[in-house]
C-alpha cells in the first residue's frame, strides 16, 4: 500500500475569511465571546495535547482507557472494511487504540489545525501501511462533507474527546444531524461524552495547577496579535473557568484586568476591568440525557460504555 497521505484541501479559504469575520462579530457583541474553535491553531493544537496529559484534565486518559476495554465491542459492531472518519483528529492518537481491533481499510482525518492535521496523518501512514490514509483540511462544525471518491463506504465517524461538549445542545443536535445526512446506511458515530459530576473535579480539570489550560485561553489573544494584527497585551487579561451547574457546563472566560480597547482594522473594541470574554462552553451530560439527544437527531443509541467512576462515557450511535 502506498504510504503517502491524500490530502483533500475543503474549504480553507472560507475558514480564514471565517475567522476575522467571527472576531469583529463577537467583539462587537453583549457579552464578548469568541467560538472555542479558534484555539486550534499550531500553538493552541500542542497546548491541548498538554491539557490531556494534565493529571487533573480526567477526560482523555478515561475515554482512552473505555476504549481500550471496549475495543473488540465497538470492532464487532462496526465490522471490518470500513471508513473510519475521525473529526477534529489533532494528533491521531486515540484512533491508534482502535485500528488493529476495527481494520478499517481507510481512514479520514479531518482538522481546522492543517500543519498538525498533516504531520499526524503521515505518521499515521508511516506506522500502519495497510490502511489507507486521507486528510481533509476542514471545519466540519461549518460544513460537513466527505471528499468525492470516498463518500458511499459504510463508515464510522469517531468523535471522541467530548468536543461534542463543546457544542450547546441544541447545536449539538443539529450537527449529529447533519453529520446523519452525510453517512451511507449501516453507518454509525463513535462519540466520547462527558458526564456530569462533582463540581471540584470539573472545576480542576479546567484550572490545573501548571497553568496549561490558562494558556491555552490566553493564546487566542496571542493568535488575534499574530495573525489579524489586533493590538492585544494577554497579560491584561486573566483566565476564568467554573462549572454552571444551570447549564450543566464549564465556562471558559478570559478577563479583562483593566480598562482597555482591542483594535483590529478600522473597528475598536472597549472593554471594562472584569468585562468577560466567553472563549468555551464544554457541556456535560447524564447517559440518558446524551442518549435522547442522539435520538432526537435521528440514531439509535445501540452501546454506550463508561468507566468504573463513571467520569466520562463512549457511545455507539447507529443509523
Ligand atoms: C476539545 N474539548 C473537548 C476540550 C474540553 O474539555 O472542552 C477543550 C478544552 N478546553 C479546556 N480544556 C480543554
Amino acid at each position: 500500500m502506498n504510504q503517502a497521505v491524500r490530502f483533500h484541501d475543503q474549504h480553507v479559504v472560507e475558514a480564514q475569511t471565517s475567522f476575522r469575520d467571527a472576531v469583529i462579530a463577537g467583539l462587537s457583541a453583549t457579552p464578548k465571546s469568541l467560538s472555542p474553535k479558534f484555539f486550534y491553531d499550531r500553538r493552541g493544537s500542542l497546548l491541548f495535547e498538554s491539557i490531556c496529559q494534565q493529571p487533573e484534565y480526567y477526560l482523555t486518559r478515561t475515554e482512552e482507557c473505555i476504549l481500550v476495554d471496549a475495543s473488540d465491542e465497538i470492532a464487532a459492531l462496526v465490522g471490518p472494511d470500513s471508513l473510519l472518519v475521525e473529526l477534529g483528529s489533532g494528533a491521531s492518537r486515540k484512533i491508534r487504540l482502535l485500528l488493529e481491533a476495527m481494520r478499517p481499510s481507510r481512514y479520514l482525518g479531518i482538522d481546522i489545525s492543517r500543519d498538525f492535521l498533516l504531520e499526524s496523518t503521515r505518521r499515521l501512514a508511516a506506522d500502519y501501511p495497510w490502511l489507507e490514509v486521507h486528510a481533509a483540511w476542514a471545519d466540519f462544525s461549518r460544513r460537513l462533507a466527505l471528499p468525492d471518491g470516498i463518500a458511499g463506504q459504510r463508515t464510522v465517524a469517531f468523535f471522541p474527546g467530548s468536543s461534542i461538549g463543546n457544542f450547546e445542545p441544541p447545536a449539538a443536535q443539529a450537527f449529529l444531524a447533519r453529520l446523519r445526512q452525510v453517512l451511507p446506511d449501516g453507518s454509525g458515530v463513535l462519540i466520547g461524552v462527558d458526564l456530569v459530576k462533582d463540581r471540584a473535579v470539573l472545576e480542576a480539570a479546567y484550572n490545573d495547577a501548571a497553568g496549561v489550560t490558562a494558556a491555552f485561553n490566553l493564546n487566542l489573544l496571542e493568535r488575534l496579535h499574530r495573525e489579524l494584527g489586533v493590538e492585544v497585551e494577554p497579560e491584561n487579561f486573566d483566565h476564568l473557568a467554573y462549572y454552571n451547574e444551570a447549564e450543566s457546563r464549564i465556562e471558559m472566560h478570559l478577563v479583562s484586568r483593566c480598562r482597555q480597547t482591542l483594535r483590529l482594522e478600522e473597528g475598536h473594541f472597549a472593554l471594562e476591568e472584569g468585562e468577560r470574554l466567553h472563549t468555551e462552553n464544554s457541556c456535560k451530560y447524564s447517559i440518558a440525557g446524551f442518549q435522547a439527544l442522539a435520538k432526537r437527531a435521528g440514531y439509535e443509541p445501540t452501546a454506550v460504555w463508561t468507566d468504573p467512576r463513571h467520569l466520562f462515557s463512549v457511545h455507539y450511535l447507529s443509523i
